[in-house]
């Protein structure tokens, strides 16, 4: 059986791109449920509704473990998706980035961008806090981050602009710390859509912040999993995929490809409903 990956659109497909370099024995099945996407901006019990529903759809396709790749997904319906659908393996992408930041943080000061939800909610701030109680997290909500990635403007001075006008207050662009604060060190990337912006946040940020994401920590989580119960294919077993949308499939391998990394053809991309 494949793993199950799940997003609101196509920002999961970096975290499907670490999982298939990491496993490449395994067979992956992708859902974004571009219908209802943006989930950043909706409310909690709204976001929780669409992922159960959404993780319901690849449960019933056949999968032997799930991994909500999306932030927002993540920090609102995590323990309900575990739950309703234990004893299936359930992965988040949030508890894998934090652990990534902590990891990467000299002095504990962190700075998450995400979505709205994703701040609000505080997962991430929460997360880190488990793992490195002296930690400072600096949580950012980066609406715009999400159309500037999707419409493929990774950089510039456009995307710099934004980014700059979200962070001003918190990263010393002008060479002088802020007053008072302990200079952030690294920037948790805490939304899928971001690592496509690296580049140009790592200029605005400059170089001696280190920027970190889920992808690559959640990939090595979900190998331990399946390690531990005895589900990991061998590398060499002949990997498939496949990818699935509830809107507009042309738009989804258009838009996709620069996620993935490499060219989704439409006849990859099937149309479903929820
Ligand atoms: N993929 C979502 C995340 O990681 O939070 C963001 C996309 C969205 O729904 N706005």
């Amino acid at each position: 059986l494949p793993i199950g990956l799940f997003d609101s659109g196509m920002g999961g497909l970096t975290v499907f791109k670490a999982l298939a370099e990491c496993l490449p024995g395994e067979d992956l099945l992708y859902l974004g449920d571009t219908a209802r996407l943006p989930y950043g901006t909706k409310g909690r019990d709204t976001i929780t509704r669409y992922t159960l529903k959404a993780a319901q759809k690849l449960v019933d396709l056949g999968v032997k473990m799930l991994v909500i790749a999306c932030n927002t997904a993540t920090s609102a319906a995590l323990s309900a998706v575990r739950e309703q659908f234990a004893p299936l393996p359930v992965m988040g992408v949030v508890d894998p980035g934090a652990q990534a930041a902590a990891a990467a943080s000299a002095n504990g000061h962190i700075v998450v961008v995400a979505t709205e939800a994703t701040i609000s909610g505080g997962a991430y701030q929460k997360a880190i806090a488990r793992i490195r109680p002296d930690a400072v997290v600096t949580g950012r909500a980066c609406t715009l981050f999400v159309p500037l990635a999707e419409e493929g403007w990774m950089n510039g001075p456009i995307v710099e602009g934004v980014a700059r006008r979200y962070l001003a207050d918190i990263f010393p662009f002008e060479g002088a710390a802020p007053a008072g604060n302990l200079e952030p060190d690294t920037l948790l990337l805490g939304c899928t859509h971001f690592p496509l912006l690296q580049e140009a946040l790592q200029n605005v940020v400059g170089p001696q912040v280190r920027i970190v994401d889920s992808a690559a920590t959640t990939a090595l989580c979900v190998a331990d999993e399946l390690r531990a119960t005895n589900l990991l294919q061998p590398a060499d077993s002949g990997a498939h995929y496949r990818f699935l949308t509830t809107d507009n499939a042309a738009r989804f391998a258009r838009t996709g490809s620069l996620f993935l990394g490499r060219n989704l053809s439409d006849a990859e991309v099937c149309l479903v409903d929820l």
